[in-house]
């Protein structure tokens, strides 16, 4: 399944910049994009793409149980990440490192996290109301809809006042939809009307399952029958990830209820690090879209624009300089004490808790006086 006849997309394969009847709404938005947030985007995908390929080294090195790579999904990612609003929610599945970074999640805590050093690896009161990652997959769906319920009741949206209006914004895979709890979000939002946009990032694949086997229908007809109006974007293309996103955002936010986008893109790499793609895919579809790359695609657009070589080689530098900090600061993590474990089971303590911190205490110590 590749781009469609409905397929909305304003940067082709090629780099240049089109619009149709269906994208000519977009052009206010896309006009409006100064030039230094228009370089930002490329340094956020660009800067994102070095830190996945380190992180993915420094797991086949040994430093971490396991890596979720993005490479591949960066214009999906940055372009509607970069539509939300700093008040907005987002809630990610597990794959939405630009996405994190832009919302100014230190992307070592995913290392941290995979690394089993924590169990949930951040608070989203300090990143930029970026939840926590959910292996569980597509149960981030009914908590972003039970969030954005929330907001409803709170009277923050429709209000007209864009400090106060508040959108939801939830990011999930093909796989996903074929989940119950992501279908139970799509009733519950659109019987409460919430204030949230469904970004799908149909990436192809499902592990090894491909999304031909998880539909027969594109992914973006079925909300129509929930009653979610919908569109579905070159995922690839970061102008109009951010336009359609940023058009959907205010629907939401203005009380018109939700709203779903699917976005055609590509998982470059394996789905994790435990598996290995070549024994269920072509290398012909791989390189299919090898030459769709959101990057490339979008470094070719900066260049007619007049963006000079110095600007990629910045850039090229800021990710060197973040990949091998992020390499120093793994190899640096320590483990947090056993006990700590404990500490988050109840918001006070417990006295089970602490019986189970004790015994583990004694357990660990018995082996010391064997030895
Ligand atoms: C409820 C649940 N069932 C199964 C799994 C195992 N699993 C992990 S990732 C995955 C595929 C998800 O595919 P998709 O939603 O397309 O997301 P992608 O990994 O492609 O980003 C599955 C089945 C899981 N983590 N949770
Ligand atoms: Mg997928």
């Amino acid at each position: 399944m590749s781009y469609t006849a409905e397929t909305l997309q304003l940067l082709a394969p090629d780099g240049t910049l089109r619009y149709s009847d269906e994208t000519d709404r977009f052009r206010d938005r896309v006009d409006a994009l100064d030039e230094t947030t228009l370089r930002e985007f490329y340094r956020h995908m660009a800067v994102t793409r070095r830190f996945d390929i380190e992180a993915g080294n420094l797991q086949r090195q040994g430093q971490l149980a396991l890596w979720i790579p993005s490479i591949g999904q960066e214009a999906a990612q940055v372009g509607s990440g970069f539509a939300a609003r700093a008040h907005d929610h987002i809630f990610p599945a597990y794959r939405e490192h630009a996405v994190g970074r832009l919302r100014g999640l230190d992307l070592t805590r995913i290392i941290a996290m995979l690394r089993g050093l924590t169990h949930g690896g951040w608070n989203p009161a300090d990143t930029g109301n970026f939840h926590l990652y959910t292996l569980v997959i597509g149960s981030q769906a009914l908590h972003a809809t039970g969030y954005a319920m929330g907001v409803r009741f709170d009277g923050l949206v429709g209000t007209g006042d864009p400090e106060r209006d508040t959108a939801v914004l939830v990011y999930f895979g093909d796989g996903a939809t074929s989940q119950g709890d992501v279908n139970e979000a799509y009733v519950f939002a659109q019987s409460y009307q919430t204030p949230q946009v469904f970004f799908l990032q149909n990436n192809h694949w499902a592990i090894s399952v491909p999304v031909s086997v998880q539909s027969r229908t594109p992914l973006f007809r079925r909300p129509a029958g929930f009653g979610i109006p919908s569109v579905q974007i070159d995922g690839n293309d970061v102008l109009v990830s951010y336009a359609a996103t940023a058009e959907s955002l205010d629907a939401a936010r203005s009380g018109e209820g939700p709203r779903f986008i699917e976005a055609l893109t590509y998982r470059m790499g394996a789905h994790t690090t435990s598996d290995d793609p070549t024994k269920y895919r072509t290398n012909d579809e791989v390189a299919y879209w090898q030459e769709r790359d959101p990057i490339s695609r979008y470094e070719t657009f900066l260049t007619a624009r007049g963006v000079d070589a110095a600007f990629f080689e910045e850039v090229r530098q800021e990710g060197e300089d973040l990949a091998a900090d992020a390499r120093r600061q793994t190899l640096a993590m320590e483990p947090p004490p056993a006990d700590s474990m404990f500490r988050h089971v109840y918001s006070d303590e417990h006295p089970l808790m602490a019986e189970q911190a004790e015994w583990l205490a004694r357990y660990e110590a018995s082996f010391e006086e064997q030895a």
